[in-house]
């Protein structure tokens, strides 16, 4: 890193203090927690390699100790650091089927916060050596202090969020996040334990020339997705573009976030609302990307103005760059009219 001093993520959190409305200082130490959260999910995500040369998650390592699946230990991290500083009222995680109380020790059912999140995911490719992620999502809850009521506090939609962001443990750790005031990135320094501000006020390039999306499902795709996957393909204007595909939703919605491109887990024959969660995956990457002047659907709907019914449902999902989004559901639409 040069000499150029960067600004540290808590130094941000502070500066940024008062882009939150009355602010009591609540959001931003959640922020701080999930920031902590991450730095101890990265140690162990970057040790599972040599953890699965001493022992498979399930089983015992050399020193005895049960090896937890990732995923399960991400969330515990994250459910700890949050309950311990009393900033949240109650978190669903994808790891859940119930969202969960935080218990008031002093004042936590003060906490006017609740928090959406997929602990780790794409863990499934850990034992590949793939980036995986977390995903966050945080409201103000609705009802009055107490017990969060689900339909209420927990069923909001994406619009309502006051935060979101992704965690990507990659080549580098970074922190991706927007509390409504543009998004920005910060890169963990792993020698001191410290992010700094590497990629301010990020912007998804209007159009770009990367698709991203499971060709092997093409068979189960809607015709729309089908004609829209040709017209990537087609030797015309800017085209053909180029497929990319990494599996794990936080890795290529990051590269499309700095290289533009679209993003589509479609609804296939198989699985008529798609695979990837409203509430934990689609909400809190669409208000990252309209936030980076992108744009989200679900194929014609806003993502954000999606009512939720369930904790934990899913919808077909196309996210990125604007113009590119904004032609795929060109095809959705006239695929099917009569
Ligand atoms: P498929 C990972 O399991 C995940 O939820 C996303 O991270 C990823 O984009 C998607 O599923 C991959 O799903 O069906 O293409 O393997």
């Amino acid at each position: 890193m040069s000499d150029q001093t960067f600004q540290t993520l808590g130094e941000f959190i502070i500066d940024k203090q008062e882009d939150f409305k009355y602010s009591t200082g609540e959001l931003s130490r959640l922020i701080s927690a999930i920031r902590l959260a991450s730095k101890v999910v990265n140690r162990e995500v970057n040790k599972a390699g040599i953890a699965n040369i001493i022992g498979q998650a399930g089983n015992q390592n050399i020193q005895g100790e049960d090896q937890q699946k990732l995923d399960v230990l991400a969330n515990n991290i994250f459910i700890e650091a949050l309950s311990q500083r009393e900033v949240v009222c109650g978190i669903a995680s994808e790891e859940s089927d119930d969202f969960i109380e935080i218990k008031a020790t002093n004042n936590a059912h003060l906490s006017k916060y609740v928090v959406l999140i997929d602990p780790l995911d794409g863990s499934s490719n850990i034992d590949v050596n793939v980036s995986v992620g977390t995903i966050f999502s945080i409201y103000r809850r609705v009802t009055e202090p107490g017990t969060p009521v689900q339909m209420e506090d927990f069923l909001q939609k994406g619009i309502k969020q006051v935060a979101a962001g992704y965690v990507v443990y990659g080549s580098s750790t970074m922190i991706v996040y927007t509390t409504g005031n543009g998004v920005n990135g910060f890169t963990l320094d792993p020698s001191i334990g410290t992010y700094y501000l590497s990629h301010p006020n990020m912007k998804i390039p209007t159009s770009g020339k990367i698709y991203s999306i499971n060709e092997g499902n093409y068979i189960k795709f809607p015709q729309g997705v089908k004609d829209y996957i040709k017209y990537c393909q087609l030797e015309e204007d800017d085209r053909p573009y180029t497929s990319r595909y990494i599996g794990s939703l936080v890795s290529d919605f990051h590269r499309n976030m700095i290289k533009g491109g679209i993003y589509i887990y479609p609804s296939t024959s198989h699985s008529p609302k798609g695979k990837l969660r409203l509430l934990y995956e689609c909400n809190p990457m669409a208000f990252l990307a309209e936030q980076a002047g992108g744009k989200c659907s679900d194929g014609y709907r806003r993502i954000l103005e999606i009512q939720p019914t369930e904790l934990h449902q899913r919808v077909p999902f196309f996210c990125g760059s604007a113009a590119m989004v904004t032609k795929a559901e060109e095809f959705m639409t006239k695929a099917v009219k009569p």
